[in-house]
């Protein structure tokens, strides 16, 4: 099993009801024409999930919320459980997104909560990790993001793992315009396929698929997906315009 090279786009709270249908459907037919070189796959909040299943062609184009309860279900006001999200028809969740933690009070605990709720629910889950600034200046990226891996998902079995994406976003590379340099991508990609193969050998390691993720557009992709550890990369801004993120796919 060779690892997946992945394009996934994170629409983070942008779009009406109506326009994300209409950039779903841009999306899906600018890809139906020519199948892309890798899989592609679009998060949305919770409230297009159902509507945009009905327009993407799922062999074409997956679909992924960008969060999910750390419960089953019940009465937990607002909630929405990885449940409901399956029954909308989508595939993916993203969990540990930096604003989750850093807004919402995601911790470790919580998160590793809803990781295995989601793949109860037959969900696949790109987990995301990254340092902060700081924690870069001082050094600690790897303890950072090692101790993220350990906290939520190093606790998963081998086969639940297969159904695990990472994704590495520096927090001071997301929506600032600052991307990591393809060099500090790949020594990172690297160490954390590392210390997957560590935990669940190496040969799991080579198959899980770890994307880039922090102001990823098309002008910067080749160079990041040129690199032998960059499975992909986890697209925030340049996901909202179906030109742009057909860009990135291309680059595959
Ligand atoms: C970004 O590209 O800024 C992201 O946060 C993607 O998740």
């Amino acid at each position: 099993q060779m690892r997946k090279k992945i394009v996934a786009g994170n629409w983070k709270m942008n779009e009406t009801l109506q326009e994300g249908i209409e950039l779903a459907k841009e999306i899906n037919e600018s890809l139906k024409a020519e199948k892309p070189n890798c899989d592609v796959v679009i998060c949305t909040p919770f409230i297009h999930l159902a509507s945009v299943a009905q327009v993407l062609d799922s062999s074409v184009v997956g679909l992924g919320a960008e969060n999910c309860a750390d419960k089953e279900k019940g009465a937990y006001t607002g909630e929405v459980s990885a449940a409901m999200v399956k029954s909308t028809g989508a595939q993916y969740v993203i969990l540990g997104h930096s604003e989750r933690r850093q807004y919402y009070g995601e911790t470790a605990e919580i998160l590793k909560e809803k990781v295995q709720l989601a793949l109860a629910n037959g969900l696949k889950v790109i987990f995301c990790c990254g340092e902060t600034l700081e924690e870069r200046e001082a050094e600690k990226q790897n303890e950072v993001v090692k101790a993220e891996l350990e906290g939520s998902v190093f606790n998963l079995s081998a086969e639940e793992w297969k159904s695990i994406i990472l994704a590495y976003e520096p927090i001071w590379a997301i929506g600032t315009g600052k991307t990591a340099t393809s060099d500090q991508a790949q020594e990172m990609l690297a160490y954390i396929r590392s210390i997957v193969a560590e935990k669940y050998g190496k040969e799991v390691a080579e198959d899980t698929s770890i994307l880039y993720g922090g102001s990823c557009k098309a002008s910067n992709a080749p160079e990041l997906f040129a690199k032998p550890d960059i499975d992909g990369g986890l697209i925030g801004g340049a996901s909202l315009k179906a030109a742009d993120f057909k860009g990135i796919i291309d680059a595959w």
